[in-house]
């Protein structure tokens, strides 16, 4: 019999990522919209044939219950989320509504309905914030800086507090910063990959960002997916940091980005007050040594090749005249 999963936030970079990694495995995957007529189908138009798609919502318990009841899935992943830390200042309480209490409210269909399904947490570095140690690690006190972060750390603990008091196979992956071409323009990655493809091409001629000295631990998104699936397929369920354990800052990134495309960053480059949050993220790196031990994981490509391939992609995507 094929293993059934469902996947919220299918439509998602990492939502489409899984689900393609699945089907290879030969699971049947379901995936989660929450408005199926004003969703963006791009990253999983290639994958529509293959998926079964259902219409549920975070913030809607019953519709959880029945999606539960109709796939009887053996594993859930929780990707969904309101997942852009500057939206999350903006609306603090409705990241609250989906990104806190959106896992409790499918944790507790989960515990309701399917109860002997493997349940996956997207947890995130953006829980460490004003870091209390470096690299971060599983053990790294919390301290987040964003109404994001905040309710990340809600997120994670309902998960291991479900997995302690009602005994559900539920695991949280603490994930950082993971790109690629399906990343969110709105993402400093693809921000730039795309605004030096839009100058490459004569699109644009400047590029407007935010704070250059913040550093983060940037991953290749297809390689992070890998590691949520392993971490259901073990024995014990656990938490996991997902990290390359290289950090770089968004000065360095401009500088790599650029320099794919043959341009000097000097000459395009404004940093605009506008980009700035109330509260930063100086520092993430991760200290993934658990995950490369018990779940076998590490990264695959490097910062460098993944710049590139988000350029590239970008240059060939707006030279078909795509949108995203
Ligand atoms: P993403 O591209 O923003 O995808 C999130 C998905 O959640 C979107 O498809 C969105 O649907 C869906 N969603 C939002 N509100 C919902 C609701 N109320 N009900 C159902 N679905 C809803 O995020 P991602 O980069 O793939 O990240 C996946 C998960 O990992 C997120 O939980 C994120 O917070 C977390 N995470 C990401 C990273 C990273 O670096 N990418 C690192 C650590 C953790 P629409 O298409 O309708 O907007
Ligand atoms: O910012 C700085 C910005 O928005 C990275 C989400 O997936 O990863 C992501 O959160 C850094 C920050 O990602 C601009 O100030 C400078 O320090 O790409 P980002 P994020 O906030 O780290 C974590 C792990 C998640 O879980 C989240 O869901 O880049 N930065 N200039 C800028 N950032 C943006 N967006 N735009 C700028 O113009």
């Amino acid at each position: 019999m094929r293993k059934r999963a469902v996947i919220t936030g299918i439509a998602g970079q990492d939502g489409s990522h899984l689900a393609e990694w699945l089907l290879e495995q030969g699971y049947e995957v379901h995936g989660v919209l929450r408005r199926p007529l004003n969703t963006r189908f791009w990253r999983i138009e290639h994958l529509r044939d293959r998926i079964t798609l259902h219409q549920a919502d975070l913030l809607d318990l019953a519709s959880l219950i029945h999606l539960l009841r109709e796939v009887q899935p053996h594993e859930i992943y929780n990707l969904a989320a309101q997942s852009f830390v500057p939206a999350s200042f903006a609306a603090p309480v409705l990241t609250g509504e989906v990104t806190a209490l959106g896992v409790a409210r499918l944790l507790e269909a989960t515990r309701l309905v399917a109860p002997e399904a493997r349940f996956y947490q997207a947890s995130s570095s953006e829980m460490f914030g004003k870091v209390r140690e470096v690299p971060q690690n599983e053990r790294t006190p919390f301290h987040p800086r964003s109404p994001y972060g905040v309710a990340k750390v809600y997120g994670h603990f309902i998960t291991v507090n479900y997995r302690e008091s009602y005994g559900l196979f539920a695991c949280s992956g603490i994930l950082f910063n993971h790109e690629g071409p399906r990343r969110g323009l709105e993402f400093v990655t693809r921000k730039v990959s795309d605004g030096v493809a839009r100058i490459k091409l004569g699109l644009a001629d400047e590029l407007r960002l935010g704070n250059l000295e913040a550093q983060r631990d940037w991953g290749y998104a297809p390689d992070y997916v890998r590691a949520m699936w392993r971490m259901l397929q073990q024995d014990e369920p656990s938490d996991y940091v997902v990290a390359t354990g290289v950090c770089h800052s968004v000065r360095e990134l401009v500088e790599t980005a650029f320099s794919v495309a043959g341009l000097d960053w000097r000459r395009h480059v404004r940093v605009d007050p506008a980009f700035y949050r109330p509260a930063e993220v100086d520092l993430l790196q991760g200290d993934a040594s658990r995950a490369r031990q018990e779940l076998g994981w590490r990264p695959e490509t490097s910062f460098e090749r993944m710049v590139e391939i988000m350029v590239e992609a970008d240059l060939e995507r707006l030279r078909r005249g795509d949108v995203v």
